[in-house]
């Protein structure tokens, strides 16, 4: 049996979370690969070389940094040209994972389409249109227009599979109303899927979407008008592009006292074990 990699993203260590959970979070979904018996590999660049696993070291350095560049696809060659420090986002550490052979990638959230912004759509998407990589996450954010999200994944020919849930999640709660493409129940059912996927020669990623643990959960009704505040408070100061993200993520957390933290640390660790067991079981399965 070949080692089993995960990829982990760094946007959400450098943008997405408060030091110092941020560091406590990066260990710990270390961590829980490890204990799955798999093999972590968080994703940076670090003085514009790119980096596939970091030290404690360079860890902790990238969550206490202050300005870390956020890389999305279009700013990689740029942060690496100029020696940049770089947090990457999913499609960066996508397309980077892709090119070091790492075939599973581990993270909260994906970017998607930004309500009221329909030109706002995240990298995230198209590079799961081209980028063969299977990405565990919670789904995506009531941040985000949850319904053109999935019509821009689907659009683009992205598998989006439900891990234990017919729904497709919305992040802090269970569920959106919203289905998803097929409900899969083990970890060799996802490796399969990725499987048939290569052989017929799509170029594409699949999305796998699971349910914060429910003792966790936040429910809908409770986040949403959270959400909403956060979005317009966004419109007011006339945030656009990639600093509307970092800002409703902070935002959100200081709106709910840390709960919404707590869900989101749970949902990343569990996303972590889901990412190690289907990575074993493509490196058992893909001969
Ligand atoms: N959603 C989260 N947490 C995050 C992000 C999204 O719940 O940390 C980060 C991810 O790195 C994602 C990026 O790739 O935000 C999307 O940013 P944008 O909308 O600018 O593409
Ligand atoms: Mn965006």
């Amino acid at each position: 049996m070949s080692e089993a990699f995960v990829a982990l993203e760094s946007t959400v260590i450098a943008h997405g979370l408060p030091y110092p959970q941020n560091l406590e979070t990066a260990k710990r979904l270390e961590e829980v690969v490890r204990a799955e018996g798999a093999e972590p590999k968080t994703i940076a660049l670090l003085g514009g070389k790119v980096r596939v696993g970091l030290t404690a070291d360079e860890l902790e350095y990238l969550a206490k940094a202050k300005g870390v560049r956020k890389v999305s696809r279009r700013d990689l060659p740029i942060a690496i040209a100029m020696g940049q420090d770089g947090a990457t986002t999913v499609a960066g550490t996508m397309y980077l994972a892709n090119r070091a052979g790492i075939h599973v990638f581990a993270t909260g959230g994906i970017g998607g389409v930004h309500r009221g912004h329909v030109f706002d759509v995240s990298a995230d998407l198209l590079e799961l249109a081209q980028t063969p990589v299977v990405v565990v996450c919670a789904g995506a954010k009531a941040i985000l227009d949850l319904p053109a999200t999935l019509e821009v994944l689907e659009t683009h020919g992205v598998p989006v599979i439900g891990y234990g849930t017919d729904e497709f999640p919305a992040f802090y709660s269970r569920s959106s109303g919203l289905p998803v493409d097929q409900r899969v129940d083990s970890p060799e059912d996802v490796a399969r899927i990725y499987i048939a996927q290569r052989r017929l020669g799509l170029p594409t990623g699949m999305l796998v979407t699971v349910p914060v643990p429910e003792e966790h959960e936040v429910p809908r009704e409770e986040i949403e008008p959270v959400i909403e505040r956060a979005v317009r408070e966004a419109e007011e100061k006339g945030l656009r592009g990639k600093d509307i993200t970092p800002f409703l993520l902070a935002r959100i957390s200081e709106l709910t006292e840390g709960w919404s933290l707590r869900a989101n640390l749970a949902l990343l660790e569990n996303n972590a074990r889901v990412a190690a067991r289907i990575s074993r079981a493509l490196s058992e399965l893909w001969s």
